[in-house]
């Protein structure tokens, strides 16, 4: 049996996934009491499978897997600065090359479509250590290429990499000017109107695109032009009384800028602009916790003056260091960021879900290491809530800066079910996270991930910003979280939750289901939300519930599991269609088990899926990509995933719904 990949309109081809299918055949007529039987011998399993993987110091972290422009750009950063060495630049190159495909093409998720960006920056890392244009893999690369445009038609950071190298002019890029960073935070455009992760990007990258250097490159580049005479064909504007058309004209303005600049404010820019990325190091080095923004801050802050030898320079390229995963045959990956925190909060709750005792020593260890990672200081976050006190989690070991409105709903959410011995420093932590998520509730009664009232259009039109997301609108998946801690809390009833409760049943699609923005898709959406509604008090029986079931239902691969493909980003035809995975089909289930379906014959057969599929080490498989940087343009393999949702859909099933021993509600 295979899984049903037709999106069921008439603009999905169902056949391009069929290479990427595996094999998971489980029988779909299984009786009730042997699905028990298996939940409990698949959820022992998956505990013990789990609890191996635990740090001595009670954390849990999976590799968190996105796609080759990380490891291109840390090459390429390398040989900018100087600092390769041939160790790193062959076991990075043993990547990259793994990582192609048959037709030439890098892809940015498991089965995806060929990428141009990537493609050429995976090229040119190629190429830098040492492959030849005229090898095969190379060729191929190039062709397709070639053929989809070349350079010229690759996004705006892939083209600000060739122009570090005199690949590409920078004239011929957009304008972004470091004196953003004095725009006041009321005005358009100011740097706080960018989601965290985009502004820490983009104010180095200001002061890199100022400073336009090119270190010219061993080799050109030619055969990446689909014309090497007319590498930059020119582009038709659009009306001036269109969006685009404005921004257009806005940019050709400030490439006049560029010339113009008064040479005084220029340099006060620089200096702001260095002073504020800094400041915003941090204890580790590294920028934010994630490794574009480090990447940029290095290069930028190298430009303005700071030698490599510079106590910023050298932290920040030990942190560098810390991204690197080496695997065991050679080859170098570099993960975007690293999701310490977020995957020991799920794994405490799928362990307690599955059972395992609140006072477990294991559980206990993690909630001690999550009660230390607490950030008790202001972050940029600030800026729009100056008289908020501190008080949450971050994903990652260290980004103080940058707590985050979902990490502290689940940590919160964890440590609520783990027995601490002093329960007054839970209290109190528990305490601040709770009054920090419901300051950060967003004007229109949601929450965004990092930043509140993240919402405005300008950002987005910047010819600069031709790639993934740059605003932090509140998303349902995060307003589900923080409304599910919220009613454990006991706050079911607090107008802050219920405003959060009307946005969520107002943002229901159609269909019954709720768009997925941090994991694929329409799945993990109402897999959030539907367990959030019945913990704040719906019932099962509550219309928007009964719609949210039936579409789960309708969706159901004929294999008993679900999945989702990262077209549903695209293509309306395949929301909630796709190969069977074991975190998708445990979103499901959530959903299912909170609307009190446990015993329908869907939630049977996703079970059973779940059971059938398990390796005899209790882990799962999981090569899709089910969690989303930015919908289609940034997906993320979280190698956890797998493991814990899985485990958490499972325990539930087996346990029923939640236990929370200290709770107050
Ligand atoms: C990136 C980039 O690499 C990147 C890396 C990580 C994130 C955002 C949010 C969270 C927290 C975790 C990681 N949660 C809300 C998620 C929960 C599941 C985002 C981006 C790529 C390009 C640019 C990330 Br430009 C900037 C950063």
């Amino acid at each position: 049996m295979t899984a049903t990949t037709d999106g069921g309109s008439g603009t999905v081809d169902p056949g391009t996934t069929a290479a990427s299918q595996t094999d998971t055949a489980t029988t779909a007529t299984t009786d009730a009491p042997d699905v028990m039987a298996a939940a409990r011998r698949a959820t022992d399993l998956a505990v013990a499978n789990l609890l191996a993987r635990q740090d001595a110091e009670g954390w849990w972290k999976g590799d968190l897997e996105t796609n080759v422009t990380m490891d291109a750009e840390d090459l390429l950063l390398r040989q900018f600065l100087g600092i390769q060495d041939e160790k790193t630049v062959q076991a990075a190159a043993l990547f990259i090359r793994g990582e192609q495909r048959a037709d030439g093409t890098w892809a940015t998720f498991y089965g995806g479509p060929g990428d141009l960006s990537a493609t050429v920056e995976a090229y040119v890392a190629l190429r830098l250590a040492g492959d030849l244009p005229d090898e095969a893999h190379m060729t191929r690369a190039a062709t397709w290429v070639r053929a989809r445009g070349g350079i010229a038609a690759s996004r705006v950071f892939t083209r600000i990499w060739l122009a570090l190298f005199g690949w590409w002019k920078w004239d011929d890029l957009p304008e972004l000017p470091p004196e953003l960073i004095f725009f006041p935070k009321w005005f358009p455009l100011n740097i706080y109107d960018f989601g965290c992760w985009a502004r820490q990007t983009i104010v180095p990258l200001t002061v890199v695109s100022a400073k336009r250097p090119v270190r010219p490159a061993p080799f050109a580049l030619d055969e990446l032009h689909s014309d090497p005479r007319r590498p930059n064909p020119p582009k038709r504007l659009a009306p001036p009384t269109s969006w685009d058309g404005l921004f257009q004209r806005l940019d050709k303005a400030l490439h006049l800028y560029h010339r113009f600049a008064p040479p005084l404010v220029r340099r006060s820019a620089m200096k702001a602009a260095a002073r504020w990325i800094v400041e915003r190091q941090e204890n580790d080095g590294c920028w934010g916790g994630i490794q574009p923004p480090a990447v940029y801050s290095l290069i930028a802050l190298h430009l303005l003056g700071y030698d490599l030898g510079h106590p910023v320079m050298r932290a920040g390229l030990e942190s560098l260091d810390r991204f690197a995963v080496w695997r065991e045959d050679g080859a170098r990956m570099v993960e975007a960021c690293q999701s310490p925190v977020w995957d020991t909060c799920l794994a405490t709750i799928a362990l307690a879900d599955a059972g395992v005792p609140a006072d477990d020593p294991a559980l206990v260890k993690a909630a001690d290491w999550m009660l230390a990672e607490e950030i008790v200081r202001p972050g940029d976050w600030a800026v729009r809530r100056p008289e908020l006190p501190p008080g949450g989690w971050a994903f990652e070991f260290s980004n103080d800066n940058y707590p985050d409105i979902d990490d502290t709903a689940e940590v919160i959410l964890a440590l609520r079910r783990v027995a601490h011995p002093d329960r007054g420093r839970t209290e109190g932590a528990i305490a601040r996270g709770v009054r920090w998520n419901l300051g950060m509730q967003s004007k229109n009664g949601a929450w965004g991930a990092f930043d509140a009232d993240n919402t405005s259009a300008f950002p987005n039109r910047l010819p600069f910003c031709d790639f993934g997301e740059v605003i932090d609108p509140p998303s349902a998946d995060v307003t589900a979280h923080v409304v599910e801690m919220l009613a454990v809390e006991g706050k079911a009833h607090h107008p802050r939750t219920r405003r959060g409760i009307t946005w969520l049943l107002a943002e229901q699609e159609d269909n019954g289901a709720w768009f997925g923005r941090w994991g694929v898709n329409y799945v993990y959406g109402t897999g959030s939300v539907v367990p959030a509604l019945t913990a704040a008090g719906l019932p099962g029986s509550h219309p928007a519930i009964r719609r949210a079931v039936t579409w789960l239902e309708s969706v159901q691969n004929d294999d008993g599991g679900w999945g989702e493909d990262l077209r549903s980003y695209k293509e309306a035809g395949w929301a909630g269609h796709g190969v069977s995975t074991a975190s998708q089909t445990a979103w499901a289930l959530l959903a299912l088990i909170a609307a009190g379906e446990s015993e329908s014959k869907a939630t049977e057969r996703g079970v059973a899926w779940l059971a059938g599929t398990q390796l005899p080490d209790g882990s799962w498989d999981e090569p899709h990509f089910t969690g989303a940087g930015f919908p289609w343009d940034f997906s993320i393999n979280y190698h956890l995933y797998r493991q814990v949702f899985p485990l958490t859909a499972l325990g539930r099933y087996v346990h029923g719904e939640p236990v929370f021993p200290t709770s107050r509600s």
